[in-house]
Formats: C-alpha cells, sequence, structure tokens
C-alpha cells in the first residue's frame, strides 16, 4: 500500500469549526500501516476561545483516485465539513494486491473508508452518520426534524440509486466534454436530481441543499455538481448556481485542485466510481 500523506491541516477559512466536543473514548487499536500518518490527526483544533481537545484522536481516511472516485470525494467531504483533521491513505483499488490487502483489513475493500480511534468504518452513509455522532455541532444533519428526515431521504437516495447517471456521466474531474450528448436513460436521473435539488433549494433557502450551511447531503450531491460540469449538462439558474457554491466549498477546492496533479496515466476504472 501506498504511504499515506502527512496529516491535513486544519479545515480552510470558510469551512465550518470544529466541535469543541471531544469525542468518547474508543478502544484503542491503531490501524495497520496508516497508524503514522494519522499521529497528530483528529479533531481540528476548537473554535475561538474554546481549548483543543488534549489528546488528538486519530483519524485516517482511505480513499482511492481524486480524479475517478466519487464515493472518496464524498467521504472526503463529510470529513472536512465536520472538522476532522484526518491524514489520508491512498489506494489504486485495481490493483490486486491491494484489494487483497484491503480485504484482509476489513470485510469490505471498498473506499471511502474511515479509521478513527482502533474504530473501522466503511461506507459513506455510515461515515457520514458516525460524523455526525462525533461532532452534531458541525451540522451534518440539520437541527430541525422534519429537514433532518427529508436530508436523510435524499442522501439514501443517492446512495442506492442514480444508476444511469453513475454509468453513463462518471466522475472525471479533469476531463471537460462540451456539449456532451446524455443517453435517455441518465436523463431521467439528472431530472430527478434536479428535481431534488429544487425542492431543497425552494424549502431551506440555499445557497447549500439545507440552507446556509453545507450538510451531508451536499457532499452525496458534489460529485454530481463535478459530472454536470464535466459533461456540460444544461442546468436551469438556481440548480447552476448550486452547483457553483458546491464547486466553491474550500474542501471541494482542495479535491479539485489535487485531482489536476493526478497523474495521467491513471486507468480509468470501469467499476462504478
Ligand atoms: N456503497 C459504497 C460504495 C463505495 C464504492 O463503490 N467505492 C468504489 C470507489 S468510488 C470502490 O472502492 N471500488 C473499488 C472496487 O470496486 O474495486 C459506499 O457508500 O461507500
Amino acid at each position: 500500500m501506498p504511504a499515506p500523506t502527512a496529516p491535513k491541516a486544519p479545515p480552510a477559512p470558510g469551512s465550518r469549526k470544529a466541535p469543541a466536543r471531544a469525542p468518547a473514548k474508543a478502544p484503542a487499536k491503531a490501524p495497520a500501516k496508516t497508524a503514522a500518518a494519522a499521529k497528530g490527526a483528529g479533531l481540528a483544533a476548537a473554535g475561538a476561545g474554546r481549548p483543543a481537545p488534549a489528546a488528538s484522536p486519530a483519524a485516517v481516511l482511505t480513499i482511492s483516485s481524486k480524479n475517478y472516485s466519487s464515493w472518496s470525494l464524498r467521504g472526503y467531504l463529510l470529513c472536512r465539513l465536520a472538522g476532522l483533521d484526518m491524514a489520508e491513505a491512498r489506494v489504486s483499488a485495481d490493483d490486486p494486491s491491494i484489494r487483497a490487502e484491503l480485504l484482509l483489513q476489513s470485510s469490505s475493500f471498498l473506499v471511502p473508508r474511515l479509521d478513527h480511534e482502533g474504530l473501522r468504518i466503511w461506507d459513506t452513509l455510515a461515515i457520514a452518520e458516525y460524523l455526525h455522532e462525533l461532532a452534531p455541532e458541525a451540522g451534518l444533519l440539520p437541527t430541525n426534524r422534519a429537514a433532518r428526515a427529508h436530508c436523510r431521504s435524499i442522501c439514501g437516495e443517492m446512495h442506492s440509486g442514480f444508476a444511469n447517471l453513475r454509468s453513463a456521466l462518471p466522475m472525471n474531474i479533469k476531463a471537460h466534454h462540451p456539449g456532451f450528448k446524455v443517453w435517455a436513460g441518465a436523463q431521467g436521473d439528472i431530472m430527478r436530481i434536479v428535481a431534488i435539488w429544487s425542492e431543497c433549494l425552494k424549502t431551506y433557502g440555499g445557497p447549500y441543499l439545507f440552507g446556509p450551511h453545507p450538510t451531508m447531503a451536499d457532499a452525496m450531491y458534489a460529485p454530481v455538481c463535478s459530472r454536470f460540469t464535466t459533461y456540460d449538462v444544461p442546468l436551469d439558474p438556481n440548480s447552476r448556481a448550486y452547483c457553483k457554491a458546491v464547486l466553491a466549498l474550500p474542501a471541494m477546492r482542495d479535491w479539485t485542485a489535487a485531482a489536476q496533479e493526478e497523474p495521467d496515466e491513471m486507468e480509468e476504472l470501469d467499476v462504478e466510481f
């Protein structure tokens, strides 16, 4: 497995502040190979006037290609929105030895995967819910119960649906296809996504799906904003403004810049990304 990159800096200005509350202590069992990189990583420093947690818990997010892996992007945005100061471990999902190593480490070789304080969490929705429990102040879910149920519904819909969009318009941040012809099956998915966005923006007033602060829903739909840009999908003004707001998030900018730097020799994978 390639060496994990250095721990990330605290959230950039404009991103949400880290929660003040230190998470409950979990059994300390460092993840294999990534423990060194995780040293010193954990919840980013608390807001002004609040003491930072005495001992920073270790956090490592395992991801794959920043250009192609939409699920990795979601996991990364969730961690950044939650104020989790994590190290990144990069794996190449098409390398058989790495797949074998990932399978040894957990029952799933899929990314993203979060290792935090000896816990291993895989599957993006599980990571989102875990981060919300860890840092409720970060607002990954809306405070209003009805809005929270709505938010979870559209996150679930993204997580389990839109297969046509995924296969016809794979995430490829570096690419741009002006005038791309969208197949009718994917068009249905696009119309549904735009309807979801329109309802949220109308109900909660934007600029994000649930109002003035990004939530887990924005992390779930961020790769769609990227795809709509790559494939030049015509959008109404509100959806266009929403995509612009998501693509301008500090964490999204950081991810995009890193994707642009990714070597071209990386094969576009034929699995769902
Ligand atoms: N349902 C999973 C999907 C994760 C997923 O499909 N990840 C892809 C990368 S974007 C993966 O790890 N693919 C590796 C492979 O199939 O070899 C989640 O929510 O995290």
